[in-house]
């Protein structure tokens, strides 16, 4: 019903909609509409109230619950249920529980805020309120475990994408799937899966993009590698698309397009199609053809990175002439990241 509300007030955005006219509508008492107006309210939307006209939506604010992502979304799998949190420790924790519970395919989290978001290896995660998408998908692909790199690859080609068609930026994929802007991280993407020897029960995404912090809004320690969309624009006068008045860009337009590009390509994976997407992956790639530093099973090595295999394996042929072909481990890619 709340969602219901919301969209008659954007429908008439920037004019009153009287209370009698809500409830009419939308077949529930007065007293009903006020109580989700009080909550839409305090959900962070900008509107105004008039004991004698009703009520009017100022704005469309920069919120990443149900209603602003599931409006206009063009997906049938991706994002039909959408769990929403102001606050939450990590979305991928959620999302594993609920997984496990037995959540429908395509269900997304979503969060304004993580107090405990992880990067890979149990490593740290900033999430600043309301500042960045920090997301999560469950997914129940019908492919071996052998295979799921693919779909991680897939995942940053989707947010690559969806960031260049909403906001223009064009972003390169770091690999296996850090996605970077003038050598910073601007997206990192943890996938983590639950399966059995030939069989996925499922896979959680978790995808975190850095789009309207300020400098301080990171920890100083990551300031000198971690970037955001908004912080881009500022320092090459792009002026944002997508965005408010301050050049803050609409969450919600990014969510809506990375979620439609990735449910495309889960359905190329889930039919065997991947060229495609390795394809993409090589396109946006930053690492392929460049001098890397890779940490592997306690060793480190150095060499020229050469190509993705069609499975997502990274082949590296090292200084000595040995060749590497890597399905985990660490890579470090001169002039990107703090490499140099
Ligand atoms: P990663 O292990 O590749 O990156 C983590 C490293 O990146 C940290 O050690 C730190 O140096 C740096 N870092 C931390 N926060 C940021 C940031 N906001 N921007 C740029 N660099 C940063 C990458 O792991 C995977 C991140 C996935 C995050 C999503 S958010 C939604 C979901 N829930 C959750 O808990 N994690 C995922």
């Amino acid at each position: 019903m709340k969602n219901r509300i919301i969209n008659q007030l954007k429908k008439n955005m920037g004019n009153f909609v009287s209370g009698e006219a809500l409830s009419q509508e939308l077949g529930v008492t007065r007293a009903a509409i006020w109580k989700y107006i009080k909550e839409i309210k305090e959900d962070g939307y900008p509107l105004e109230a008039s004991p004698r006209k009703g009520y009017r939506l100022l704005s469309i604010p920069d919120i990443l619950n149900e209603a602003e992502i599931g409006e206009g979304l063009q997906t049938n799998i991706i994002g039909k249920d959408i769990r929403y949190f102001k606050d939450i420790d990590s979305t991928n924790k959620y999302a594993k529980q609920i997984a496990l519970e037995g959540c429908p395919n395509g269900t997304v989290v979503v969060a304004e805020c993580q107090t405990e978001g992880r990067g890979r290896l149990g490593r740290y995660w900033s999430s600043a309120a309301s500042k960045g998408i920090w997301l999560s998908v469950v997914l129940r692909p019908e492919v071996l475990p052998s295979d799921v790199q693919v779909i991680t690859l897939a995942a940053a080609v989707a947010v690559v994408e969806a960031i260049k068609t909403a906001t223009g930026i064009g972003t390169g994929i770091k690999w296996p799937n850090d996605i970077v802007l003038q050598g910073k991280k601007v997206c990192g993407i943890l996938s983590e899966i639950s399966a059995e020897v030939d069989r996925i029960n499922f896979l959680v995404l978790g995808i975190g993009i850095n789009v309207n912090q300020n400098c301080d809004d990171f920890e100083e320690s990551l300031r000198d590698k971690a970037t955001s969309l908004k912080i881009f624009a500022r320092e090459n006068g792009i002026r944002p698309v997508n965005a408010d008045g301050e050049g803050s860009y609409l969450r919600s337009v990014i969510v809506k397009e990375m979620l439609r590009n990735l449910e495309r390509m889960y359905n190329d994976i889930n039919a065997g199609n991947t060229e495609e997407i390795i394809n993409a992956w090589r396109k946006y790639s930053v690492t392929l053809g460049r001098e890397v530093k890779v940490s592997y099973r306690n060793r480190e090595y150095t060499g020229t990175a050469l190509d993705i295999t069609n499975d997502g394996k990274l082949l590296v042929k090292c200084s000595d002439g040995e060749m590497l072909e890597l399905q985990s481990g660490e890579v470090s890619v001169r002039g990107i990241m703090g490499y140099v």
